[in-house]
């Protein structure tokens, strides 16, 4: 069986209520591309704005795309059939044609936009509607082997560019200008940016989805990095935190206490355990070093094609960690008006423990 045809079955096998005929993922055009579209097909290149896939229950599956894509989807003619649409009134006798010989089909109402329902309605007024949304999401939480390779490689890569930034570090470097060398060598890798990295300085630190600007790098700052690489789809995410000269006491102390946190889930991840629970250990660990209102946000996120897939480690969780889930880790605390820290690690939850993709050193690096 091909990589199409297991990742189809497996999405079918978590369908709980009603089974639809065909599972219907609509892409529109950018950023509104429904990655679950990639999951079934496994394409590397290739935009596929507007375009279609169509998954059975037997695993057989059917793309739809424009003339744009006719080299990019080459390379799964062995997975799927193809079609070409010259244009939209075509494109709209494929859909009524679809609707010929189904009677339920299955969309993902995380990515379908509400205009591609709108169609899909109008032009197959007969056709039940389901939402598989729910098994796609729990699909793509346990990856196989070829994504875990993807994400490893992205791991990698991300980890060895961490290892340069030290070396662009130098008095009044600004925070642009090291966000620009992090894409640079994330690209020269061959890797693209999974999403614009986060650099930032002194008191920017305390802002975690600071989105960068030109603050000058400092002795007694606080510099904050986070950010990954996407290799053929799949993305990583780092985040370390270092400190311009000596540490202050107060620094230390917060460095501290978000590496405890760190150390304390590494080494409980495994099968088994709850996300909620991961969460609830992190509050703890923070709490008992007297930063609990400071750290504001969740443990982590699952990792996948999506730099955010499918679901979080925080304190509504309602899953079980499983061998093949891959998830960031990522305490943080955050002082505004002073500063914060973040230390951001990829993890992949194995038989019996936990295989830390971004390998290196998780301790307070003095420049
Ligand atoms: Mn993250």
């Amino acid at each position: 069986m091909n990589q199409t045809s297991r990742r189809i079955q497996r999405v079918y096998q978590k369908i709980q209520n009603e089974r639809p005929d065909a599972i219907f993922i609509k892409n529109s055009v950018e950023p509104h591309i429904d990655l679950s579209f990639f999951y079934f097909t496994n394409l590397e290149s290739g935009i596929f704005e507007n375009s279609i896939f169509l998954a059975y229950p037997n695993g057989e599956a059917s793309l739809y795309t424009s003339k744009l894509e006719e080299e990019s989807v080459k390379e799964g003619s062995t997975r799927f059939k193809t079609t070409i649409f010259k244009d939209s009134k075509e494109k709209e006798m494929i859909l009524k044609k679809i609707g010929t010989n189904i009677d339920k089909i299955g969309v993902n109402s995380r990515e379908l936009t509400y205009q591609d329902l709108l169609i899909l309605k109008k032009t197959l007024p007969n056709v039940k509607i389901l939402d598989v949304s729910k098994a796609i999401t729990e699909a793509r939480l346990v990856k196989d082997n070829e994504e875990i390779k993807k994400l490893r490689t992205a791991a990698e890569i991300t980890t060895k560019v961490w290892k340069n930034i030290p070396s662009i570090l130098r008095n009044n470097v600004t925070e642009s200008e090291v966000k620009a060398q992090i894409s640079y060598q994330i690209q020269k890798e061959g890797a693209t940016t999974a999403f614009e990295p986060i650099t930032s300085f002194g008191v920017n630190t305390a802002e975690p989805h600071y989105l960068g600007g030109n603050a000058e790098l400092k002795s007694g700052d606080f510099a904050l990095f986070d950010f990954g690489a996407r290799n053929c789809r799949y993305c990583a995410d780092l985040t370390r935190t270092l400190v311009v000269g000596r540490p202050s006491y107060k620094q230390r102390q917060i460095y501290d206490a978000v590496f405890e946190a760190s150390n304390v889930v590494l080494d409980m991840l495994k099968p088994g355990i709850e996300a909620s629970e991961v969460h609830r250990k992190v509050v703890n660990t923070i709490a008992s070093k007297g930063f609990r209102k400071e750290f504001t946000h969740s443990t982590g996120h699952a990792l996948g094609l999506a730099v955010h897939d499918g679901a979080t480690l925080s304190n509504t969780s309602k899953f079980t960690l499983e061998e093949g889930m891959v998830f960031t880790i990522e305490p943080g605390i955050y002082l505004p008006g002073f500063g914060g820290v973040r230390i951001e690690d990829d993890v992949l939850i194995r038989k019996g423990d936990c295989e830390i993709l971004t390998s290196t050193g998780r301790e307070m690096l003095e420049i």
